[in-house]
């Protein structure tokens, strides 16, 4: 019996861990998720809740027809991304990133921001 309950708690071990919070999920971000700013911004800078892996996380901006309107590369360090942007006019902006964290989770999600003046 007892062989029994260190077979069946040996089979669940690997369930318990995975309720952890621990992977890296966007914490918060400027301009802030959903909000609507009055002038175009030149960045956008996000911070997750963990330490991101540079080489394997990454950012874009995209505007309403799905044009890339940052400039490239994001700068990554730590548990933040920055992310510069071309000359934007007023719209609706998708920030779409991918992270994968120090745990080697990978997470991912989008958010909209919008620039006024219309
Ligand atoms: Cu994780």
């Amino acid at each position: 019996m007892r062989k029994l309950i260190v077979i069946v708690s040996f089979l669940l071990m690997p369930l318990a861990p995975s309720v952890a919070l621990a992977h890296a999920f966007l914490d918060h971000a400027t301009p802030l998720v959903g909000s609507t700013v009055p002038a175009a911004p030149h960045e956008v800078a996000l911070t997750f809740t963990q330490n991101l892996e540079p080489a394997f996380s990454s950012v874009e901006v995209m505007d309403g027809s799905g044009a890339r309107v940052d400039q490239g590369k994001a700068a990554i360090s730590g548990n933040t991304m920055h992310i510069g942007l071309k000359a934007i006019g007023p719209g609706t902006y998708r920030v779409r990133w991918h992270a994968l964290s120090v745990d080697t989770h990978t997470t991912e999600g989008s958010f909209t921001f919008h620039v006024g003046g219309q």
